[in-house]
């Protein structure tokens, strides 16, 4: 099978791939078992997959396909590998992890974004540095260092903002079941991106939800654990 190339967020250290929607494509990559090359992209390398028709990554390129968008990009894996393991389950397994996908997106990023914002700056290439601040405080309406001024006391909020997700993993191991499934690789990315950046203690140790994080660290050899990170 020839292999894919994966455009991947990194920070100043090319090996520090910490974008939570590439972590996502990262882990549905390894369960279909398609073969990934990737290559170390910055937030200001826009040219670089202008044929995707998109500014954000993951971008993959499949022979001469070029596909963005997670979400997008984890649908053309299920459709293009019908005979790996599947990423959903099936058609409403499809549709329930969608669900999780966006609660990811519109919950949980901004909610770890608002703890680890001057850790992401930290850790970036020094040309991507005023672009992510500049747009990022645009959309925010405040500075970086005024964002994360309160964060120790959010966190306790926002863990229990996450108290579904407990409960689920106190009945099962995985939010696919028994396996993990494109639900989880959709949830944990954003703990991941946070893994990869910051020293916050955003889960506490004996949250179920730590042990469930670790489940999915451990997956494929532990692709996403060995990776430049925290903890
Ligand atoms: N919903 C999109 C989100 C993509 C996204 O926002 N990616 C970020 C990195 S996590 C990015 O490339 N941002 C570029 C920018 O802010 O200019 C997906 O899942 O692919």
């Amino acid at each position: 099978m020839t292999s894919v190339r994966l455009f991947d967020l990194a920070g100043e250290d090319p090996q520090r791939r910490f974008s939570p929607a590439c972590w996502k494509t990262r882990l549905a990559l390894a369960h279909k078992a398609v073969p990934v090359e990737t290559t170390a992209w910055r937030f200001t390398e826009k040219e670089a997959i202008a044929k995707s028709g998109r500014g954000t990554v993951p971008v993959i390129v499949n022979r001469d396909r070029w596909i963005s968008d997670s979400w997008s990009i984890a649908e053309y894996l299920e459709d293009t590998f019908p005979d790996a393991p599947s990423l959903f389950g099936g058609e409403v397994g499809q549709a329930l992890a969608r669900f999780l996908n966006h609660w990811a997106d519109m919950v949980l990023v901004p909610s770890i974004f608002g703890l680890i914002a001057m850790d992401i700056h930290d850790h970036l290439a020094p040309q991507d540095l005023t672009y992510f601040r500049s747009s990022r405080e645009q959309r925010i309406g405040m500075t970086l260092e005024a964002l994360v001024a309160s964060r120790d006391d959010r966190v306790a909020a926002i863990r229990a903002s996450m108290q579904p997700l407990r409960q689920t993993l106190k009945s099962q191991q995985f939010l696919g079941g028994d396996s993990p499934r494109y639900a989880d690789y959709a949830v944990f990315g954003p703990f991941q991106w946070a893994r990869c950046v910051s020293p916050f203690q955003i889960l506490e140790r004996d949250d179920p939800v730590f042990a469930w994080r670790n489940r999915i660290l451990d997956l494929f050899g532990g692709l996403a654990r060995n990776v430049p990170s925290y903890d």
